[in-house]
Order: C-alpha cells, then structure tokens, then sequence
C-alpha cells in the first residue's frame, strides 16, 4: 500500500517537466559494476516506471568511473575539478540538453546521487535545474535499533522487529531490503540492530551459532551501502567465554576479545564494529573492576583495530539508584562528569555516542555540555526517533524543529561558530570519525511508523545527517512531497501541521524544561509524581511555593557552570536563561512573573488549554483533506488525532489540576480546573 512506499512511493507525474523527461530517459547507461551498483539500477527503474511510465534500455559499458548515463552520453562528463570537489560518498547530477550525468567516485556516491535524482524528478524540478554536487556532512550516519530477539523492541511504537521473531531471524528478508532501500535513500549508511541493553540472549549474537545469519542481514544492507553494528554485552568474556572477569585490564579478557573479534570478522568482514552501553542502568563494565571507562574502550577498539572497526561508546551513564532526598546529586553532571577527565584518553577508533541532552530525551532539555567540552575525543550526536517521550507515535511529534535547535546551539568552545552541528561534522576540532546516530522509530506495522506522519521524522533525520543545515520547512515540504503530493493546498495544510507539533505537544505536557511527569516504565499519559520519589533522578521539586530545580553553580547543583562562559552566565541568571528552559536551570514561585507579564502558574495553565486547542486544530485541519489523499491514510492519522486529542485532554487536566492543587491559586480566566 501506499502507506508501505513512504517516500519511495513514485507517483506519477503528470505535466510538461514529466514529458521532458520522458524523451530523455528511455537509456541508461551503467559505467562500472558491483551490487550497489544494481541497487542503484534497481531503483531508477522503479522510479522512472512509477514517475515516468518509462521502462529504460540499460546498457552496461566497460569503464571505471561510476556512473550512470540516462540518455545520450554525449556532452555530460566529469572533469578534474569536479573529481576533486567530491568526496567519498558524495555525488554529481549534471544535465545538457537530452542526457543526465549521476556521478560518484563510488558506488555509494552513485547510489545517493540516483535516490537524490528522483527526489528532484518526484518533486518535478526541471531538468535544466538538476545540476548539483553534495558532499554529506559527515562519515557516520547511522540508525540504532532497540531490537530484541525475541521480536520485541524496546520503546518501539510500530510493532515488532523486522529482524527477529521468537528468538529467531526471520527468514523473509524483503522487508529488510525495502528498509535498507528506505534509509539509504535518506543517506544512512551505518545501522546496529539490536538494543543496547544486551540481554543474554543477545549476548549470543557474536558466536558462530548467530553469526551467520547476522551476515546474512549485513549482505543486505552492504548492497545499499549500509554497514552493520553489534551492539555488545560488556560482560561477553564472562558469559560466553567461561572466564571469572570481563576486567579490561586482564590479559586473558584482552585475548578474548581478540580473537571474538577475529571471528566475527570472518563471517562481516566489514562489519562497522561494536556499540556499548556500559554501566548504565545495570549494565555491566568497567566500573565493576574498579577501572575508567577509557580503559574499557580501548580494549575493545585494540581487538577492532586489526580490522577497521570502531567502538561506538555511549556517554549514558548515570546511578539510577540515587536518592531522592539529596539534593546536591543531580543526574544532568553524569555523563559529562563521568567523561570530560577522559578526553584525549581514548583510542581513534573509538568515539563517543552523546544524547542531546544531559537527562534523556525529554520533550525539551538543554544541549549536553559534552558537546564543546569534549575537544580531543571522536564523538556523534545520539538522538530518538521513537517518540519515547513525544507521544510513542499516537501523537503527531515532529522532531526535526527540536533537532534543528540542538545542531544550530553555540557551545562557544573554540569560540563562535563551535555549534553543535560544526563539532559532530568535525569541523571545529578535527575528528577521526563524526556524525549522528538515533534510535530508530520502525517496526513490522503495515506503514512502519504507527503513526503515518511519524515517517516524517526518520526521512528527516536522514536528510539532516546529510545536511544539518537544512531547514524544518524545507525538509517537511520535500517530506510531503515525496509521499503525499505536490498539491500546494495539501504541502500547506500537512506542513502547518508538522511544523507545530512539536512545540504543541510541550505545551500540553511538562513545561518550561522541567521534563518528565509521565507515567513510570511505560512513559507514556501524565503522571505529575510518577517519578518524583524515585530513584531515576528525575525530579520536579515542586511545592506549594514552587517548582523546579536549582542548578545554579551559586545555589544549587552546579549544573549551569558546566557551560563555556556566555552559556553558563546565561543558565545561572534566572533573567537571562531562556524561558523554555526555566524550570530546568531554576526553581521558580508560582507567582513569579515571565517576560509575557503572566504568573507562572498561568502560564503552565494558559499552555495546557492552547496546547489541546492546538491539538483540536490540527484535527480539523486535517479533516479538510478528505478526498484529497488515499482513505488508508486518511483514516489513519485521523484515528491517531483522536487519540491525540482524548490524551492531550487528560495530560492538560492532571497537570492543571496538579498545580492548582499545590498551590492554591485558581485559574485567572476561570476555566475549569479540577
Ligand atoms: C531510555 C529508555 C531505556 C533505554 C535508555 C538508553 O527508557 O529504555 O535503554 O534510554 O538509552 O530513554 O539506554
């Protein structure tokens, strides 16, 4: 179905640029071969049938440049100057008047360019205008699946993994194949598959018993330039391989590792490498043998090093059993007090994987003060496609705005222009290895997502690990484009939609940066002290007084002064810290007032009406589409608004009522709050 297609659906198109192109793509020709190669080939075809109705005459020619020639080869060539723009992966459409030239000086390059060749014909942009060469930002663009053996996925929103079922691969692998065709499309070219809590059967996916069918996944994704990840259980030497320790400093957990590594190599020769996540949320490492999380690493990358793989480490890694009654101790200086007295400890091939935010993906948080504090380490950006926190795909959440706010952050480290996206392109401090990685949010649903404008935010992620700059606007019209329609009414209507989701969807929930207020395990409806006499780290502090947490260096955690030097005064002044963030960096009296002259509590009221108000939009916005898109679509975002709707409600009340409960203070406008 067309919900199955998402942005490769290749429609037709029905007007003068489309016969245009019909004259010229009735040949293709190939210069070099290899499966990627095919890939690419396969996939013109598919788009030139679907777009065009054309079924190209595909010549082969010996040559060894990689390219591909639709129609007449003459006047389309690459010169030395183009050859020496390009890069690696990158790629080259160039246009005269009846041929188009996609070049790369790999077949990758090819592949991108031919998936960016149609996105330009789908859209309907003319030949003549075709020309273009793009570089991607940065080496690692990769997806990580939360995927279970057992067929389960952790924090997944879209049914079980495509992968595994009942502790089994599954054997059909089309649905493999679309994927990989899906995220290279994007310019994804690294995936792990299965979760970061590896459990013990999970374990056992780096002996021969699994490796096998691990590298037949790998051959798949290999053909769409697709390297596969492991993630890895730290304590592998212990549970697969009978030893008393997984110390990384013992000789015989080092050869272990070794020749593990050498094993596994025989069956993917180019396999990516390891991710870990290590003494995080009861997951072994190297705290339990007294050693740092450097030396933890680099054992691992020396056994990947005789091979060219890397260890990707997550900077996750916070006590999760803390106590609620102190104060002092706050989960948001883990990580970076954790890792910042490693920096320039750690081997080249190692790089370390940070979420954007110092807590977890919370709806709004902060940048991670790693990013610019770190200035000798490799490191990625991690982000969360599955909408763990945002509404686990029954709400529309659009991320690529919250995205785009934490690549776009200023980090002031190496003075300005040190944003986010600059560090992770390793473009400020030079970087072995960079990019991004974020948990996918896929599942064996019929439409992959759940929620159908979900898709959204994994096509958009993708583009932006090819080009960060990229804006929201350009990115949700492209998205529309490919899977919906080049109708402007319906560009206009979905777009207006996706491009408020996100901040709609803060307003009805936890405000001002404070985050959480969800039901614990599941996290999913509202639960104002789910999590406040927890152990998670988690709190609100709220009073009847006030709310919030002081992370000042001058009274309370200290938190804010982990910043370079304009951020960290603008964090600790309560007049100056953002106000979307207040909560977070200051505890604050519910009749304080905000710039907007509101108390606070009214705010957190007026927020929660509008949020719903928004969600009612929303609805009806989309209503007055009926007709104008496929009913299997249609009818299924609608579903998911009522949801939406029904729960956005419920958040908006408990909230409300919540605050006016603690603190006394009614409603100025008299609305009912319970
Ligand atoms: C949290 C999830 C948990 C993950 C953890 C992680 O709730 O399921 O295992 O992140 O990133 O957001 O390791």
């Amino acid at each position: 179905g067309r919900a199955y297609d998402c942005w490769l659906a290749y429609r037709p198109l029905e007007n003068a640029v489309a016969d245009q192109y019909r004259t010229i793509c009735k040949k293709v020709a190939v210069a070099g071969q290899s499966a990627i190669m095919e890939s690419a080939v396969d996939e013109l075809k598919r788009g030139l049938k679907g777009i065009l109705g054309v079924e190209p005459e595909v010549l082969y020619a010996k040559s060894d440049t990689r390219a591909l020639f639709i129609g007449s080869e003459s006047g389309v060539e690459l010169t030395a100057d183009d050859m020496h723009a390009l890069g690696d992966e990158g790629f080259i459409l160039k246009t005269c008047k009846d041929a188009i030239l996609i070049a790369g000086k790999t077949d990758r390059g090819v592949l991108y360019g031919t998936f960016a060749f149609l996105r330009c014909l789908q859209v309907g942009i003319k030949p003549e205008d075709l020309s273009r060469m793009e570089n991607p930002a940065a080496g690692i663009r990769m997806i990580n699946h939360w995927d279970n053996l057992d067929g389960s996925i952790e924090r997944g929103y879209a049914g079980n993994s495509i992968f595994f079922r009942d502790n089994q691969f599954i054997a059909d692998k089309s649905r493999v194949r679309d994927y990989a065709r899906l995220l290279s499309s994007v310019g994804i070219n690294g995936i792990s598959i299965n979760n970061v809590n590896v459990h013990a059967r999970e374990t056992r996916l780096i002996t021969r018993e699994l490796l096998p069918e691990v590298a037949e996944l790998a051959g798949i994704f290999r053909n769409y330039g697709i390297s596969v990840y492991l993630s890895v259980n730290y304590s592998s030497p212990i549970e697969l391989g009978g030893l008393s320790t997984a110390d990384p400093l013992d000789k015989a957990v080092q050869d272990w590792w070794c020749k593990k590594a050498a094993e596994i190599y025989e069956y993917i020769p180019d396999l990516g490498g390891f991710l870990v996540k290590a003494d995080s949320e009861f997951r072994p490492g190297p705290f339990t043998y007294g050693r740092t999380h450097d030396q933890g690493a680099n054992m691992l990358a020396k056994a990947l090093e005789p091979f060219g793989g890397i260890v990707i480490w997550r900077c996750f890694v916070y006590n999760c059993r803390q106590d609620w009654r102190d104060t002092k101790t706050d989960r948001a200086n883990a990580a970076y007090d954790h890792f910042m007295p490693l920096d320039g400890k750690f081997m080249d091939n190692v790089v370390l994987q940070i979420k954007n935010g110092p807590m977890d993906f919370q709806v709004r948080e902060p940048v991670s003060p790693l990013f610019g504090g770190l200035t000798k380490t490799n490191q990625i950006l991690e982000l969360q496609i599955t909408q763990e926190y945002t509404g686990q795909q029954k709400h529309v959440c659009f991320l690529i705005p919250q995205w785009k706010e934490v690549l776009d952050f200023e980090t002031w480290s190496n003075g300005p222009g040190s944003t986010v996206k600059k560090l992770v392109c390793g473009k400020v401090y030079p970087q072995k290895h960079c990019g991004f990685a974020a948990v996918s949010n896929i599942g064996d649903n019929a439409n992959w997502t759940g929620h159908v404008l979900a898709q959204a935010n994994l096509y958009g992620y993708g583009r932006l690990t090819w080009n960060p700059d990229l804006s929201s606007e350009a990115i949700a019209e492209e998205w529309i484009r490919l899977t919906f329609s080049n109708d402007p009414e319906i560009i206009g209507t979905i777009s207006d939609i996706l491009l408020k989701s996100w901040l709609t969807y803060e307003k009805y929930t936890s405000p001002l940066g404070i985050g959480w207020m969800i039901n614990p395990n599941h996290h999913y409806g509202p639960n104002v002290d789910g999590y406040e006499y927890s152990p998670w780290g988690t709190y609100h502090r709220a009073d009847w007084r006030a709310i919030g947490v002081d992370r000042t260096v001058a009274r309370g955690t200290g938190f804010a002064g982990r910043y370079h030097k304009p951020n960290a005064d603008m964090y600790e002044d309560m007049d100056k810290c953002p106000e979307e963030l207040l909560l977070f960096f200051h505890r604050v009296a519910y009749r304080h007032r905000l710039k907007s002259g509101k108390t606070l509590i009214q705010h957190i009221y007026d927020t929660h009406f509008e949020g719903v108000e928004e969600v009612e939009q929303f609805r009806e916005k989309w209503l007055s589409l009926e007709g104008k898109i496929d009913r299997e679509r249609f009818e299924s975002v609608l579903e998911r608004l009522d949801i939406q709707l029904k729960d956005a409600r419920e958040w908006r009340d408990v909230v409300n009522s919540y605050f006016y409960r603690k603190s006394g203070i009614p409603d100025e406008k008299g609305r009912t709050i319970y």
